[in-house]
């Protein structure tokens, strides 16, 4: 968040808020350190890439207050979860969350892991708890970082889920980082539309974090399948319909929502779909925080859902028309 907004959403706090009905939390999701992702570890330049600070100014001048960074678990400790963090991704990453975070924007810290590590489902609670202590102590004296338990679990034991989610939180907050905002991700690829019929509310609604700052993280496309991988959307309704079910659980349970990623292509009835849908989420702006497109990055090419500019698809054609129903 820039650091006027901050002054005046701290003085106004939530009256401000219910009359703009603007998104709190309008975000861009960074990929790119986590490409060439079974290669562990890779060489920085060629199997992987970190974020242009230039292109985060950029962004921060269009309103843009968080970066989603991904990154691999297996990059920042090779070989073991509770292996010591590599010194030179540690030291890429937290050069960009100070960056970041020296602008007044969050920068949520991300492992884009899929439950997986070394492309096994990670079962190893305790360890996963030692790695999170670990990364959170880096960050625990910086409030504008978030930390983002994983990305998309998915085909595992529900329960398994919650408990690496339980896990993440426990050492978050052993590390002394207790200021900081903790997004859980599900089970199912943390989708919206499946968020309740998947099992995930019922089962992660009972984490419990002592300091009460969790944001559930979703995600949510807005293709056929759901999985982002086409350019059309299926009606200019279908991002609000998709969002009802996660809405009234969130209401339901009194807890907040973050939409992490989302994306489509350019084109007119997804720019419908797209406003629909954050304008539906700014009327529900006393559960939902905000939302991230999927995505921006230096090695993208001409990607159909690409925000890197100047010449990335949804940089022209999407950012022009959403920046409206962010707070930014
Ligand atoms: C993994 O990265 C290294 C270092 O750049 C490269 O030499 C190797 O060919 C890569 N392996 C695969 C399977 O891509
Ligand atoms: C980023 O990674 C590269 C490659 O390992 C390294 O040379 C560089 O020193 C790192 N940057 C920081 C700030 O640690
Ligand atoms: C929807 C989408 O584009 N997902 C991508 C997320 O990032 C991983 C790793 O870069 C890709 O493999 C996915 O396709």
């Amino acid at each position: 968040m820039l650091v006027k907004n901050l002054l005046v959403a701290a003085a106004t706090a939530t009256t401000a808020f219910a009359q703009t009905r603007k998104l709190q939390w309008f975000g861009i999701n960074e990929s790119g350190a986590e490409f060439g992702e079974k290669n562990f570890t890779g060489v920085y330049g060629k199997e992987f890439i970190w974020y242009d600070l230039k292109t985060l100014d950029t962004f921060i001048g269009q309103g843009v207050n968080l970066f989603r960074l991904n990154f691999l678990m297996e990059r920042l400790t090779p070989k073991t979860l509770t292996a010591p963090l590599d010194k030179y991704y540690l030291g890429n990453l937290t050069e960009q969350v100070n960056y970041i975070t020296s602008k007044g924007a969050y920068a949520m810290v991300q492992p884009h892991n899929y439950g997986r590590f070394q492309s096994e489902i990670i079962t190893d609670t305790n360890a996963f708890k030692t790695w999170w202590q670990n990364v959170a102590a880096q960050y625990k004296d910086n409030k504008l970082v978030i930390f983002d338990t994983n990305n998309e679990f998915h085909d595992m034991d529900q329960q398994l889920v919650f408990n690496l989610n339980q896990a993440a939180i426990d050492g978050i907050r052993a590390a002394g980082a207790t200021s900081q905002y903790i997004t859980p991700e599900g089970n199912s690829w943390t989708g919206a539309w499946t968020w309740v019929s998947s099992g995930n509310g019922a089962s992660l609604v009972n984490l419990k974090d002592p300091q009460n700052k969790l944001v559930y993280q979703m995600h949510q496309y807005l293709d056929t399948d759901g999985s982002g991988t086409h350019a059309e959307c299926v009606s200019a309704t279908i991002f609000s319909e998709r969002l009802k079910a996660a809405t009234q659980w969130l209401k339901d349970n009194k807890k907040k929502g973050f939409l992490g990623e989302f994306a489509t292509g350019v084109n007119d009835q997804c720019i419908a779909a797209l406003k629909d849908g954050l304008k539906y989420m700014g009327a529900n702006s006393d559960v939902w925080v905000g939302a991230a497109w999927w995505a921006a990055g230096p090695w993208w090419g001409d990607y159909m859902y690409s925000m890197e500019p100047p010449n990335g698809p949804a940089y022209t054609g999407i950012l022009p028309k959403i920046k409206e129903f962010f707070l930014a």
